[in-house]
């Protein structure tokens, strides 16, 4: 019989408004005209022509996507996990770029700041012209958040900035960074506050991180404040404390919930696809009871999680979704992704291991998704802490 495709197996169209579907052929098409064609290349020479990415994700509207005004689409949250799907079914790094850029940064300044800062930023960061980071992590100070260094104190009307921040996607090329920072407790503006940080301002350095065995299709950067001084302009007026950057990780993760699935749809169909063609013991891998277990068993998976994603996007369409159900998506569809990814590679046999196909690569970046927006063991703790209200954090 002719084989079904893993949408079709569970009638995933099905679930999603005709509009929907419109949104993610378009990003799926550019995505494998004008991103998969070099990925392994930029992969292998740790390269992202960002700019140029960024202004071809902008024409197609991928940047801030399912914000509204200042030049963004406002689409619905479910057609934009549909991109972030697409787009990390390319690469990890891809739909990091996307994230950080939409979901992070404009998310902030959208959600937390002043006309004045939308106005001045929003429009061109929707249009790929103006690039954006966001840092949150420091060196000691990364699922714990709350022990952060980096200080802002007052000088007149100014802020002067101090810290460092690490792992900071596209830091060294982003014209704008969202920094959080720990305020004076006795100038009026308690606790973390966000900044939006130039990054031309005198002070502010941004050295790339090398040596990355995941994510190598991605800019990482430790980012430098040394008395870096900003108007009282540049502090996001409506973010007090930690629920400022909280609320923006909420919005990414959300798009790793339907991305990771991406990753793992891509090596799935290459492992498909190469058990169909593989000929071992005189006759096509795919005819093999032991690979179609280990198909079958990593379809489900591939098809639960796109359930559970859809289902996501459904509650953040209509306003409901809560913290601790992103962690389950964001734990469960990372977890089976990686998993996914070396059961693939397994099938490819050597093969697997170059970048010929995509497999090793979807594995190595999976591991920093694993690891990013929250590790697995953040998100256990984040429902273990719903189911039993008793916080294991500390
Ligand atoms: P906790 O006491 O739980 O909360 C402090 C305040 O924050 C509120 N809150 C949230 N608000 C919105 N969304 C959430 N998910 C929230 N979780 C908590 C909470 O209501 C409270 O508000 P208020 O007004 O009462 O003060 O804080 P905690 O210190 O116990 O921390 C909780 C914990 C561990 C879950 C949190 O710190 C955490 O999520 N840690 C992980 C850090 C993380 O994910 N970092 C990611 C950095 S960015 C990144 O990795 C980008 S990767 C590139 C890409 O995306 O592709
Ligand atoms: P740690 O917090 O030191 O954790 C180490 C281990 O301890 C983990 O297994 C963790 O789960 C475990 N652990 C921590 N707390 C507990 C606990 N209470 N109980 C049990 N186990 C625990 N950050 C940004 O701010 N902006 C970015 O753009 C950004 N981009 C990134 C890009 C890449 C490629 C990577 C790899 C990271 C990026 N990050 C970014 C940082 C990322 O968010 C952090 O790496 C992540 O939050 C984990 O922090 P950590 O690496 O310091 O690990």
């Amino acid at each position: 019989s002719s084989p079904s495709t893993l949408s079709q197996l569970f009638a995933l169209d099905s679930l999603l408004e005709p509009e929907e579907i419109a949104i993610r052929d378009t990003v799926r098409d550019f995505a494998n005209a004008r991103l998969r064609p070099h990925i392994a290349d930029w992969f292998e020479d740790a390269k992202l022509p960002v700019r140029e990415i960024a202004r071809e994700l902008g024409g197609i509207g991928a940047l801030g996507m399912h914000l509204e005004g200042y030049g963004c689409p406002g689409t619905s949250a479910t057609a934009y996990g549909l991109a972030c799907l697409e787009l990390e079914a390319v690469d990890s790094g891809i739909r990091s770029l996307v994230s950080v850029q939409g979901s992070l940064a404009m998310f902030s300044i959208h959600h937390w700041g002043s006309e004045e800062q939308k106005n001045e930023w929003l429009p061109r960061m929707a249009a790929g012209e103006a690039i954006g980071c966001f840092g949150l992590t420091e060196p000691d100070f990364g699922s714990n958040p709350s022990g952060m260094r980096t200080n802002a104190r007052r000088d007149g009307e100014d802020w002067i900035l101090n810290g460092t921040k690490m792992w900071i996607t596209n830091g060294s090329v982003a014209d704008v960074a969202v920094v959080w920072a720990k305020t004076d407790l006795e100038e009026g503006a308690r606790g973390i506050r966000g900044f939006v940080v130039p990054t031309d301002t005198p002070g502010f350095s941004a050295p790339e991180i090398g040596k990355k065995m995941s994510l190598r299709a991605s800019v990482t950067a430790e980012l430098v404040l040394d008395d870096v001084r900003l108007p009282a302009s540049a502090m996001l007026p409506k973010a007090q404390g930690l629920r400022g950057p909280l609320s923006a990780l909420n919005e990414a993760r959300y798009g790793i919930v339907f991305g990771a699935i991406g990753a793992a749809r891509d090596c799935l169909e290459a492992a498909i696809a190469y058990s169909q063609s593989r000929e071992v013991f005189d006759k096509p891998l795919a005819g093999y009871q032991l690979t179609q277990a280990k198909l079958a068993d990593m379809a489900l998976e591939v098809g639960k999680g796109h359930l559970l994603a859809y289902h996501l996007g459904r509650l953040k369409d209509r306003g409901e979704v809560r913290p601790e159900q992103i962690s389950t998506g964001k734990l469960n569809n990372t977890r089976e992704a990686i998993k996914i990814a070396r059961e693939c590679r397994t099938i490819l046999g050597a093969n697997g291991i170059t970048l010929e196909y995509p497999v090793i690569r979807h594995a190595n970046n999976l591991e920093s998704v694993l690891t990013y927006e929250g590790t697995s063991e953040v998100h256990q703790l984040t429902i273990g802490r719903a189911l039993t209200g008793q916080d294991a954090f500390r």
